[in-house]
């Protein structure tokens, strides 16, 4: 532990700068005919100490992706500055199906130097984009998008985005080579026979990655985003987990959170100091700081083991020391019990089910090859329904890992956890825990494909994808 240096001092000040970045700054009005332009482009990390070139979702005023204000509409042109071919999906919004940004469905990526008009009435919430290209993703092709509501500009507190990734050094396609290597995890599957054994007898494969860095906002715990805050003041934090492969445990400390919205959309409140976020996932938590002030560290612990990251809430004066990247113990996982807990403040009306569909999730270690129903991408068969028609999803994961499947055109809401009903969070990307069972409801949307798949790259990338064909 080391008392706040003057070099610290200096991060704290660069800090302040970071923080604008992501939380979108002052906007200039634009003419109609002149977009807004967000580019997709190379940027530098410092990875502890070494530089990292990483891609990004910039703004002509260096912001990080996109903060609308309530009633404003999501009007951008993306530009592709990369040298590779990329599509960006909108995470949590429900565009036209010509506007979601998945490769071929129906429009293919922009080629290098290309741009496309997005233009589209956005939901309220705490959402974030990111490249439909498993590898971008991982080298950090993603950014916020926060959609503000009424409630938002009129309450006094002060909004935090907190960003959360995992690193490597070494190429997705590279690990994985590793990953189907024999000795590198556990089976994916249970072996044969062995179906009927007890959870606690499983080995359950929490992380099958280990990543050089977690960052949060960009950045280590070795020179952390520092927030200045209010004695007393409220602070909404929102959280968004993208990590490639990373489950986080939302720390915060000695204050307790109110979690009070999951995937941009409103639940019946929640207190508690440690919430689970799995890969793609949002989180809103409100927080109250205490009027004696002090410093007050945000952290997110890697599920199942020691590494952390976060940020630190401070307030004037207060002496900030540094944070391990590592702590004392395991973080817990995440854990059903946590969905189950969870209520939708606006449940989807009620109404009688028109059709029941099932999803098996699979997955073998050697070859590295993850899918639905036994059938990777590709060689998938759609899940059909017709646009209107209240489906169910009943999600089955027989493997030893938890996947956040994720539905594209849509919010449902979860309402069964384990054999039993609930009137849980309205989402768009649910944890299946491993050995778990989790059904989804929605209204089935746009008569077009939408694909429905694993937020956990590697996986996504080994197959792990399917679609809902509606129909009209
Ligand atoms: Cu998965």
């Amino acid at each position: 532990m080391i008392a706040c240096s003057r070099r610290q001092m200096i991060a704290g000040a660069s800090a302040a700068a970071v923080t604008a970045a992501f939380s979108g700054g002052p906007r200039r009005a634009v003419a109609a005919d002149a977009p807004s332009v967000l580019r997709a482009t190379t940027r530098i990390l410092d990875i502890k100490g070494q530089p990292a070139t990483v891609l990004g979702l910039l703004r002509e005023n260096g912001n990080q992706g996109v903060v609308l204000e309530p009633g404003e509409r999501f009007a951008l042109r993306l530009r592709n500055d990369l040298t590779e071919p990329t599509i960006i999906h909108w995470h949590g919004q429900i565009p036209p199906v010509v506007q979601d940004g998945v490769a071929n469905l129906p429009l293919p990526l922009l080629r290098a130097g290309e741009a496309r008009d997005f233009n589209y009435a956005p939901y309220p919430g705490t959402h974030w984009m990111h490249a439909h290209v498993p590898d971008q993703e991982m080298r950090q092709l993603s950014a916020p998008l926060i959609v503000r509501t009424e409630e938002d500009a009129r309450a006094d507190r002060q909004e935090v985005v907190i960003l959360l990734r995992d690193f490597s050094f070494t190429p997705l396609a590279e690990l994985l080579v590793r990953l189907a290597e024999p000795e590198s995890v556990p089976a994916a599957s249970p072996p044969a026979g062995m179906a009927g054994m007890p959870m606690t007898a499983m080995p359950m494969d929490l992380n099958d990655i280990d990543f050089d860095a977690y960052l949060t906002n960009d950045r280590t715990l070795d020179d952390p985003e520092i927030v200045r805050v209010a004695p007393g003041g409220q602070v909404l934090l929102r959280v968004i987990n993208a990590a490639a492969a990373t489950v986080f445990r939302i720390h915060t400390g000695a204050i307790e959170g109110t979690l009070v919205a999951v995937d941009g959309q409103p639940i019946v409140p929640v207190s508690g100091q440690g919430f689970a976020l799995a890969m793609g996932q949002r989180a809103d938590l409100l927080l109250r700081i205490p009027a004696a002030g002090g410093v007050f560290p945000v952290l997110a612990l890697r599920e199942g083991a020691q590494e952390q990251t976060g940020l630190i809430l401070a307030t004037a004066g207060a002496v900030i020391r540094r944070l391990p990247t590592i702590g004392t113990e395991d973080a817990a996982p995440y854990q059903s019990a946590q969905e189950a807990a969870l209520s939708a403040l606006r449940p989807l009306p009620a109404k009688r089910v028109d059709r029941r569909l099932e999803a098996m999730l699979a997955g073998t270690m050697q070859p590295y090859v993850w899918s639905i129903d036994g059938r990777p991408w590709g060689r998938h068969l759609p899940m059909v329904t017709k646009q209107g028609e209240r489906v169910e999803i009943a999600i089955s994961n027989p493997t030893m890992m938890a996947h956040p499947m994720h539905l594209h055109g849509h919010h449902f809401q979860v309402v069964e956890v384990d054999g039993r009903r609930i009137a849980g969070p309205v989402r768009d990307t649910v944890q299946v825990p491993a050995m778990g069972r989790i059904t989804i409801a929605f209204d089935a949307g746009e008569p077009v494909r939408w694909v429905f798949h694993c937020h956990h790259m590697p996986h996504l990338a080994a197959g792990m994808m399917t679609e809902l064909a509606v129909g009209a």
